[in-house]
């Protein structure tokens, strides 16, 4: 009896997980085709952006490339604020390092995980509130990477998330999770930044990417990308393929790195050295209707232009 109700439970999950896939899925193309991405479509158009030299640079290298690398200070010349940033890094360092040896200790900590990617520790994780007095909220919605990533993506695009990471080193274990080869869930319109807040050398885990990889390059066929698709080829397989053309992005402390990861990454698989990192997500209103969620609930704030607004609501 016990196993026969089993079996049916099984098979009642196993239709219900489909028809809710389907759901998702069917969701997703819908609000990406006619309704919320059609809406921030017009909305960009409407309202486009001026990009200066620097930031037509990067555009050009991401849409040929898929990523684009760049001192911090080029793209926001403003020696103050990134002092700010860097002080507030260091606060985030020097606490998760005080809390990873109360850990060794055998004591307790109030550091951040998340289930499935324990090797980090984030600063926010999901759930908590932030407001504009956050620099990194701020640097966000800053017109010096927010429009950048609108004009990449062609809409006025949703910042999804904002975090610090510190990767601290894991040697003689195996990569996992996001150390391996994948295309990010969220988005076929997707571009994320890493600003990098320590030098990452080849044993800091350098951030790895697969050019040309996102949907519309010339590897997207490579496992392609899918809403809810299977994101993690088995890594030798991909390997095999790509055949040495990642790049691996070692790199002072203040490098910005711009990626669609919808294309092919990997990172974190420190071995030497601990790795500390600010890391942004912007997507479509498409992606956080259906396949994804922010990790933080804004604060409402006066004094921001009508596209930080759409970011962040
Ligand atoms: O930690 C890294 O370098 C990679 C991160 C990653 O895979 C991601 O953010 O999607």
């Amino acid at each position: 009896m016990h196993r026969t109700r089993t079996r049916f439970a099984a098979r009642v999950h196993r239709v219900a997980s489909g028809i809710e896939r389907r759901g998702v899925i069917a969701t997703y193309e819908l609000h990406d085709r006619l309704f919320a991405n059609r809406t921030s479509r017009r909305l960009y158009a409407g309202d486009a952006p001026t990009l200066d030299a620097v930031q037509r640079g990067i555009l050009d290298r991401l849409r040929r490339d898929g990523y684009a690398m760049v001192p911090f200070t080029e793209l926001v010349p403003d020696q103050q604020l990134w002092n700010e940033l860097e002080a507030d890094a260091e606060r985030f360092r020097a606490e998760t390092e005080a809390g990873l040896q109360s850990e060794h200790a055998g004591g307790d900590s109030a550091l951040r995980r998340r289930p499935g990617k324990e090797f980090v520790v984030r600063k926010y994780a999901y759930g908590v509130q932030l407001g504009l007095d956050d620099p990194w909220l701020r640097l966000g919605v800053n017109p010096r990477l927010l429009d950048l990533a609108n004009a990449y993506l062609g809409l006025w695009s949703k910042l999804e998330y904002v975090d610090l990471w510190y990767t601290p080193p894991a040697a003689d274990e195996d990569r996992k999770s996001s150390q391996r080869w994948h295309r990010d869930f969220n988005d076929r319109h997707l571009l994320k930044a890493f600003l990098y807040l320590v030098d990452v050398g080849e044993e800091t885990g350098p951030f790895e990417y697969v050019p040309r990889s996102a949907p519309g390059g010339e590897l997207d066929a490579l496992w392609p990308w899918r809403p809810l698709g299977d994101n993690y080829p088995p890594e030798d397989e991909l390997a095999d393929r790509i055949d040495g053309k990642a790049v691996t992005f070692t790199a002072p402390k203040g490098t910005l790195i711009f990626c669609n990861t919808s294309g092919f990454h990997r990172g974190g698989f420190a071995t030497g050295s601990p790795r500390v990192l600010t890391t942004f997500t912007w997507d479509s209103p498409a992606s956080l209707k259906a396949l994804s969620e922010r990790n933080y609930v804004f604060e409402d704030g006066d004094a921001l232009e009508r596209s930080q607004r759409f970011a962040l609501s």
